[in-house]
């Protein structure tokens, strides 16, 4: 099978509050599929590309959810394992508590299908006849055998050619700094493309400054280099280039998912040949999007969205002037 992108990671049932404040008031909750590499799939479908996803989901109501939503979103399933002995990681996204204006998550996940995600389920044709394998410092967080099926993953993709993009996003409710720094950076030196964020590079380089997590990124190997600067828009960077653009300003309902949103559209570009102002353009456009919904995926965007999204941006500029 012609596969443009192959990603690997777990697939959550996320149960998100219908109301702010702390779970326990919460009734009412609103059932969706998410997580970070199934998000970026099904962005990178909607913009027209063929992904393919490997991943472990539950053999019940969730695991047949799950599926249903990678499949009526055109990803290609057949390395989709159903798994009889564990349950499906769950999620709760808790609105405007603790902080004002940001969610927290609380995640049941430890032991799930997905985190049992092993070596074995790496089939090394379905990563070479792909154009890039992208990964997420989330599935390498799961367990030890994930890390294990990441890393193999990644060796593949390296001697075969296939480009590799990394996302960093580190959850250090899954493990710990020192954990993630010693895991992610041997799997960032085989990194094509890398997404990061100043949190995570201060983790990762104890560096803060866009330039500078640039600057460290570019010197282990990869070819671009994106800084996803949240509120103040994003930074990209090749070994010649440079190029930053602002966040567009929408009503925000729900943060999560803004990020792979991003890594989705720009990504997109890139493998197009577009420009990196393009690529920051349209990563931005797609964040700015989802974030409008309640949801990671649902408002992912096809290039139309992109389109209509940017032209009423340019208008809305026009008018203020
Ligand atoms: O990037 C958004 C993800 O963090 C969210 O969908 C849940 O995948 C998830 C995770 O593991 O945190």
């Amino acid at each position: 099978m012609e596969l443009d992108v192959v990603t690997m990671g777990e697939v959550l049932v996320q149960f998100n509050a219908c109301t702010n404040g702390p779970l326990r008031h919460v009734v009412y909750f609103e059932k969706h599929a998410a997580g970070a590499e199934a998000s970026f799939a099904i962005g990178m479908s909607r913009l027209g590309f063929k992904a393919g996803f490997i991943t472990r989901v539950s053999n019940d109501e969730f695991g047949k959810y799950i599926l249903s939503v990678l499949r009526s979103e055109g990803l290609d399933v057949s390395r989709v394992k159903v798994d009889p002995e564990a349950p499906n990681g769950i999620y709760f996204i808790q609105r405007n508590y603790p902080i004002p204006g940001r969610s927290s998550v609380i995640y049941y996940r430890r032991g799930s299908a997905a985190s049992r995600i092993s070596t074995d389920d790496i089939d090394p044709d379905y990563i070479r006849e792909a154009k890039l394998f992208h990964l997420t410092g989330i599935t390498p967080a799961l367990s030890k055998s994930c890390r294990d099926a990441c890393f193999k993953a990644l060796d593949i993709a390296h001697s075969s050619g296939v480009k590799i993009s990394i996302d960093t996003n580190i959850r250090l409710k899954l493990w710990s700094g020192e954990e993630a720094k010693r895991t992610l950076i041997p799997m960032l030196k085989k990194a094509d493309i890398v997404l990061t964020e100043r949190e995570d590079a201060e983790i990762l380089f104890g560096k803060k400054e866009p330039d500078e997590i640039a600057e460290e990124v570019l010197s282990m190997g990869a070819e671009v280099v994106a800084v996803k600067l949240g509120a103040e828009g994003a930074a990209a960077y090749t070994g010649k280039e440079k190029a930053r653009r602002p966040a567009y300003n929408v009503p925000i309902v729900d943060v999560i998912g803004a990020g792979d949103a991003f890594a989705a559209g720009f990504i997109a570009c890139l493998m197009n040949g577009k420009s990196l102002q393009e690529a920051l353009e349209v990563g931005n456009a797609a964040g700015a999007l989802v974030v409008t919904v309640r949801g990671d995926y649902e408002n992912m965007p096809s290039w139309e969205d992109i389109e209509k999204f940017l032209a009423a941006q340019r208008k809305e500029t026009v008018i203020l002037r």
